[in-house]
Parts: C-alpha cells; sequence; structure tokens
C-alpha cells in the first residue's frame, strides 16, 4: 500500500513511523509512507499556502491551488490515475473506527490532506476530497495526529504487518466486543493472583472464560457496543445477571 500525506508541518510525522510496528511494515516494503510539505506548491516568492477568508472572520483559510498542485502531482507520480481516493482530515468528516480502518486497508493508494481547523476552502471538499473523517469529537489543531491515528490503525490489517493472522482478528473492536483480560507470569504478586482457569490448562473452558470476560467488560464499560453485538439471547442474560451478581 502507498500511502502519501500532503501536511504544512511534516517534521511532526518523525517518530511515529519510525518505531515499532508500523517502522517495521515501512522496512518490510508492506507500506510506502510519503511525506510532502505543502509548501513546497506554495504560491510566489513567499510560498503562499493561506489567505484571509472572504466575508471577513478570524484565522487563516488554506487555499484552494496549492492543494489542487500537489494532489495532482502526487496522484501522478506511479502513473495513476484520477482514481485514488483524497481524505480530509477535519473534525467535520465522519467518526473513524476499526471498520473504517479495515476499508481502508483495502486500498492500494490513499492521499491524505491534513486540514487546519481555521479552515480550508470549500472548493477543496465539494471537488478533491472523496471523504472526510475525524478521529473524535474534540478539535486538535492540525490533522497531522490524526493521520498518524488512522494509519496506525490501518497498517495493523495489512497482510504479514501482526505476528498472527488473529492478532487482529481478535482485538477489541474488530469482533464488536472489548478484549479480554490479559495476565502472564508471575501467577501472584502482591497477593493478587491470576485466574484459576487460565493455568488450567483446559482450552474449552479457557476461551468460554475469555467469551464471558469479553461480553462482561463491554456490558459495563460500553453498552453502546454491546447493544449492538453480535450475541446470542443467552449470552445477552448471561451478562444482565453477572453484572448484577459478579461471582
Ligand atoms: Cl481529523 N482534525 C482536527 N483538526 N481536529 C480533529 C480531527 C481532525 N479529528 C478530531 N479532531
Amino acid at each position: 500500500m502507498r500511502i502519501d500525506i500532503l501536511t504544512l508541518f511534516p517534521g511532526m510525522f518523525t517518530g511515529p513511523f519510525d518505531e515499532s510496528i508500523v517502522k517495521r511494515a515501512i522496512d518490510n516494503d508492506i507500506v510506502n509512507i510519503k511525506i510532502h510539505n505543502l509548501r513546497d506548491w506554495g504560491l510566489g516568492k513567499h510560498k503562499m499556502v493561506d489567505d484571509y477568508p472572504f466575508g471577513g472572520g478570524s484565522g487563516m483559510v488554506m487555499k484552494i491551488e496549492p492543494i489542487f498542485e500537489a494532489v495532482e502531482a502526487i496522484k501522478a507520480q506511479q502513473g495513476s490515475d484520477s482514481s485514488v481516493p483524497v481524505i480530509l482530515l477535519t473534525p467535520q468528516g465522519r467518526v473513524f473506527n476499526q471498520k473504517i480502518a479495515f476499508e481502508l486497508a483495502k486500498l492500494d493508494r490513499l492521499i491524505i490532506l491534513c486540514g487546519h481547523y481555521e479552515g480550508i476552502d470549500e472548493r477543496v471538499r465539494e471537488h478533491l476530497a472523496t471523504d472526510e473523517i475525524s478521529i473524535g469529537d474534540y478539535v486538535l489543531t492540525g490533522g497531522e495526529l490524526a493521520a498518524m491515528v488512522i494509519i496506525d490503525a490501518v497498517v495493523r490489517y495489512l497482510p504479514g504487518v501482526l505476528g498472527s493472522e488473529e492478532s487482529a482478528a481478535e482485538d477489541s473492536h474488530t469482533a464488536g466486543l472489548l478484549e479480554y483480560p490479559q495476565y502472564t507470569r508471575p501467577p501472584a504478586y502482591r497477593g493478587w493472583e491470576v485466574p484459576q482457569v487460565l493455568l488450567s490448562g483446559n482450552h474449552a473452558q479457557i476461551a468460554r472464560w475469555r467469551r464471558e470476560q469479553s461480553i462482561l467488560r463491554t456490558f459495563i464499560r460500553r453498552p453502546d457496543l454491546f447493544e449492538k453485538a453480535n450475541l446470542s439471547p443467552a449470552e445477552r442474560k448471561m451478562a444482565a445477571n453477572r453484572a448484577v451478581n459478579p461471582l
């Protein structure tokens, strides 16, 4: 997968892509992330990228020409047609989630525009962006951190990035449930013991316990997810009973 990021602050991206799993995915040529400085397409001697809003008001607005020209130049690299998805990152977009990460991971190219809160010329939304995404209901100074969040979540889904196939299939949210609690050695620390069932070696019993914990945890912490989850009537009843009567 190739991901192009268009930003006014390319320096913000050093760090998150130079460590851990995303770095390994880049080193293994599973993903190619290119960061472009929008200012390279800025207008005139001062490489202007923003301007005063028509109609007045505070703050600056990102200009249309540098963005269009940058995106056209980026699309032309690798000889791509105009069908490359262009995602504008803005607090006004649809709210990012695991399902969107999964969908984006199927693409072979993606262009991400990092918007800034003061605004971006509306014609970019209308005539260039194919999608608008937000990472949650709060305001960031710009789309850069959102781009890093989205790319991290997408890269995990690319084939060959995670160790075993189950790792992505079993994590919180993939199945619509939160993940069950995990433990490792020692079996007791300061008197706090690991649940006996996990030490039993009975794999059927362990699987049942984990499923129950997942359901229970989702019921208690995220009733919104519990509502939508694919659960049997017995599982729903178990959660309601156990939450009132914890064992
Ligand atoms: Cl994508 N951009 C900005 N500026 N703020 C945000 C956001 C994006 N998502 C949540 N808040």
